[in-house]
């Protein structure tokens, strides 16, 4: 990508959960156009080159996370749980980690934090409804309960002490889409760049919710609330579709996991 907003500086910034997919994806993207890049995961990292910091740290470490935050201009939030888990685990990584996260960010003066929230946050919608981010969540696990709990924190942060947040509800991340509920909701790895670097960059970001998927022909949400985010995807599941369809020839239309948009995790649990 290269506009104008691209080329800008992203200054000093922290990136959580770098160790996993997509924080390996953006590390590598977001490096050369950071002034540092702090990278942190509770898991190991590879080693720090030049202009990066690595730091290892549970985000339910309130010590830790708070000399994460030292001085760091803007986050790019990945760490957690990213699947259905029990919900002791979910508490600790997604709820407390991100409170902390929060709350360290407030007291080192933070301006803006990219989240990466989730698409189970409205899992119960049903595949045939067409949703924006101004209707009611309707999380289909613990999980997306979890990801509804870090977009009402960041909404609390911002209108009490302004701090902006752009919350992604991400859709498929990967590095293409594996099966047909995919061709609603993958997002390629240069449209997840494009994202983040545009909810980094946007003039006045406020709080805002933008749904994470690259120019599908089919797709479940729409952006049009998160316009001023100025995210502008530019692939498509569409060459994947014959292919896909020919791996997965029929669906159930009664199972849970096709009528609802959440897939598989509106089925998933309980765990005790
Ligand atoms: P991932 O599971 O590969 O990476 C998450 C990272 O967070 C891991 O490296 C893990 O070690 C770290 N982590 C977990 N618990 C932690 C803790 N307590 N303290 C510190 N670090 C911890 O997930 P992925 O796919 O890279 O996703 C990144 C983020 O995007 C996650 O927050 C996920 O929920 C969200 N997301 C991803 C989607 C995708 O399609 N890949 C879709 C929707 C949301
Ligand atoms: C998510 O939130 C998960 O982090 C990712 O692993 C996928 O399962 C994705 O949602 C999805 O809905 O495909």
């Amino acid at each position: 990508m290269d506009t104008a907003s691209s080329r800008l500086s992203l200054g000093r910034l922290l990136l959580t959960g770098a160790a996993g997919d997509l924080g390996r994806v953006l590390r590598a993207r977001l490096a050369p156009r950071c002034t540092l890049l702090r990278v942190s995961d509770v898991a190991t990292m590879e080693s720090a080159a030049s202009g990066e910091e690595v730091i290892q740290a549970a985000l339910e470490d309130r010590a830790a996370v708070h000399a994460l935050l030292q001085g760091i201009d803007a986050v790019v939030h990945l760490g957690g749980i990213s699947t259905e888990h029990p919900f002791d685990a979910i508490l600790q990584a997604n709820i407390v980690g991100t409170y902390n996260l929060y709350e360290a960010a407030r007291q080192h003066g933070v301006k803006r934090i990219v989240f990466a929230s989730s698409n189970h946050v409205t899992g119960f919608y049903r595949q045939d409804e067409v949703i924006d981010a101004t209707l009611p969540a309707r999380p289909d696990s613990y999980y997306g309960l979890s990801k509804a709990f870090g977009e009402n924190l960041s909404r609390f942060y911002f209108d009490r002490y302004g701090i902006e947040t752009v919350c992604l509800r991400i859709g498929s991340s990967f590095p293409e889409p594996k099966d047909r509920r995919m061709l609603a909701t993958w997002l390629s790895y240069d449209d997840l760049e494009r994202l983040v670097v545009a909810a980094l960059t946007a003039p006045v970001a406020g709080h805002s919710i933008v749904y994470g998927m690259s120019d599908n022909t089919s797709t479940w949400w729409d952006n049009t609330p998160a316009r001023h985010i100025g995210f502008r995807p530019q692939d498509s599941s569409e060459p994947y579709r014959a292919a896909v369809e020919a791996r997965q020839p029929t669906l159930d239309p009664q199972d849970p996991a096709v009528k609802y948009q959440g897939g598989a995790f509106v089925r998933m649990g309980p765990f005790e």
